[in-house]
């Protein structure tokens, strides 16, 4: 039987595998649909960093219209491609280009390792938007996130790199085709290097950090370290990161 399902291929992940094989990482902007004014957002893309390449659109508490109104707007006013990082499952809009199709899997809590998966599915399954299958690894940041609060699940140490290894290559061999290793947004100490490192050497499908990176020098820290992509979000909704 021919299925109705229309996804577009694998656009946006082939660029960021291809960027991973060459070595040219990859960086991404997040904005929180629940943050974003519509006015504002001129203002946002003009001060986009050059080396941007992916806008990311979620957050822990945005409504289904907040995160609509803000992916339907980054495309209108840029070229750059909107990939969503959805907190809930209501966050998810077919006028995306991609959508990172998370499952928390360092926690244990089945509301963010299959339920919220499952109560995509009516949206997704008629849709042309991408589908990024990634393993979501919460680490310890040094503060309590809003990630951690909502998905009431614990981080992970960063005082334990092989348990760290050990969840990633548990998620590579799920099927997972990205390794997100996230320190919550506004985390005190993004990921450390030698935790990127590890994975990163461990697994072979591309690796996305994020979480508390404020500066270049953090910048450079993680991507010297492996990372295939780098995600900042409240640096530059401060206006504090412009490089
Ligand atoms: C994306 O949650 C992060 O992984 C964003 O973190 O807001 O600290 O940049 P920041």
């Amino acid at each position: 039987m021919i299925s109705n399902f229309t996804h577009s291929g694998s656009v946006i992940y082939s660029q960021i595998e291809q960027a991973a094989r060459l070595g040219q990482p990859c960086f991404a902007i997040l904005f929180d649909p629940e943050e974003l004014r519509v006015q504002d957002l001129e203002k946002h893309i003009e001060a986009l960093p050059d080396h941007t390449t992916h806008l990311f659109v979620g957050g822990s508490t945005a409504t289904a219209a907040q995160a609509q109104l803000a992916v339907r707007e980054l495309k209108k006013h840029s070229g750059l491609p909107v990939v969503l990082f959805p907190g809930d499952h209501n966050q998810i809009t077919a006028e995306a280009d991609a959508l990172l199709f998370l499952s928390l899997i360092s926690g244990e809590n089945p509301e963010y390792l299959i339920r919220q998966q499952i109560k995509s599915v009516d949206k997704l399954k008629n849709s042309a938007l991408e589908i990024i299958p990634t393993g979501y690894i919460l680490i310890d940041g040094g503060t309590e996130t809003a990630v951690q609060r909502v998905s009431k699940t614990q981080p992970l140490t960063q005082d334990d790199p092989d348990h760290i290894v050990a969840v990633a290559l548990a998620g590579q061999y799920s099927g997972k085709k990205l390794i997100y290793l996230e320190a919550g947004s506004g985390a005190k100490n993004p990921v450390s290097a030698e935790i990127i490192k590890a994975v990163k050497e461990a697994i072979h499908i591309p690796l996305i950090v994020g979480g508390g990176i404020r500066t270049r020098e953090q910048l450079e820290i993680a991507y010297e370290a492996g990372a295939d992509l780098v995600v900042v979000g409240t640096a530059f909704e401060n206006g504090n990161f412009r490089i």
